[in-house]
């Protein structure tokens, strides 16, 4: 499969890479970039030995700097509805994967870039990355989800800052914040995805991903019924070969080989 807007490699077996490639517009995301991201998102899903995906933009500025506002500022209430719902579903098919996936944000990542990090599992940051929500310097509000997921990553009163103030904040306020998890000088930020990716894939393939389920849909939930919800992906993995394997391995000293059942 080809694309224009990005690219999807696989580095090494069961990684997925892929990069938002505008460099000359700084990744915006357009139409077109959804709608590619959108396939490639369901290319991921359909292969079973897929294990980690990284996302990431291309050239040294940016990751992604925003939905693309030459193509925004002339729709009118219904096109920007549609916009917004076609962003909304690239999120939210991003973080249903059934495998984690890791932005890996170099340079910056504001408005629509921003939302895209958030809709990733978490977020490596190189130490010239930039994050920010500055859509009401455009005269809107955040559009693809940025209300809802910054608050639920920095916490209502941060997440308020950013998006009504604009306020841009560097990869050492992210890290602070706990908006990113690492950082890591640009040149290394690929090499440490892809070492993170690594250890990802050689857990067990079906625990992995009932552990990412957990987390996520747990969050929606009392704390009651989300631990309810963690005794049934627990007790369900007793049934897949990978459970026995990685007991058995642990047992006879030795690395688990898994075969993601
Ligand atoms: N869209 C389109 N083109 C963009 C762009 C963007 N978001 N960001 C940068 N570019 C283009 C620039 O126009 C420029 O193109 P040329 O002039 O070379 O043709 C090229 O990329 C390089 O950018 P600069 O020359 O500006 O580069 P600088 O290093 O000087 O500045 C910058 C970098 C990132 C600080 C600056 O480019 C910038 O401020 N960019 C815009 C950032 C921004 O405001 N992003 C948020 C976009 S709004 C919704 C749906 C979605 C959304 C909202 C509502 N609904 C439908 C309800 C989401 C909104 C957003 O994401």
């Amino acid at each position: 499969m080809t694309f224009q807007n990005i690219l999807l490699e696989q580095p090494e077996p069961g990684i997925y890479l892929l990069t938002l490639n505008r460099p000359q517009a700084l990744n915006a995301l357009n139409a077109l970039t959804l709608a590619e991201l959108a396939q490639a998102i369901a290319r991921v899903m359909a292969d079973e030995s897929a294990r980690v995906l990284l996302v990431t933009g291309s050239g040294e500025k940016a990751f992604v700097a925003g939905a693309d506002i030459s193509e925004m500022q002339n729709l009118t209430a219904n096109e920007a509805r549609a916009f917004s719902e076609k962003g909304m579903r690239v999120m939210h098919a991003l973080e249903a994967l059934r495998v984690p996936v890791i932005a890996l944000v170099n340079g910056y990542a504001l408005g629509g870039g921003c939302e895209l990090a958030l809709a990733c599992d978490w977020i490596l940051a190189a130490d010239n990355a930039v994050f920010g929500q500055p859509e009401v310097n455009l005269g809107i509000p955040p559009g693809f989800g940025g209300t809802q997921r910054l608050a639920r990553q920095v916490g209502r009163a941060m997440a308020l800052e950013l998006i009504i103030t604009a306020r841009q904040v560097k990869a050492d306020e992210a890290l602070r914040i706990g908006l990113a998890n690492h950082v890591y000088p640009a040149a290394e930020l690929r090499d440490q995805g892809l070492e993170m990716a690594r250890t990802i894939a050689a857990k067990g393939p079906v625990a992995v991903s009932l552990a990412k389920q957990a987390v996520h849909c747990g969050q929606h939930l009392d704390l009651a019924s989300a631990c309810e919800l963690e005794t049934n992906v627990f007790a369900r993995t007793f049934s897949t070969e990978d459970q026995k394997e990685g007991m058995r391995a642990f047992l006879e000293k030795r690395a688990g080989k898994f075969k993601g059942r």
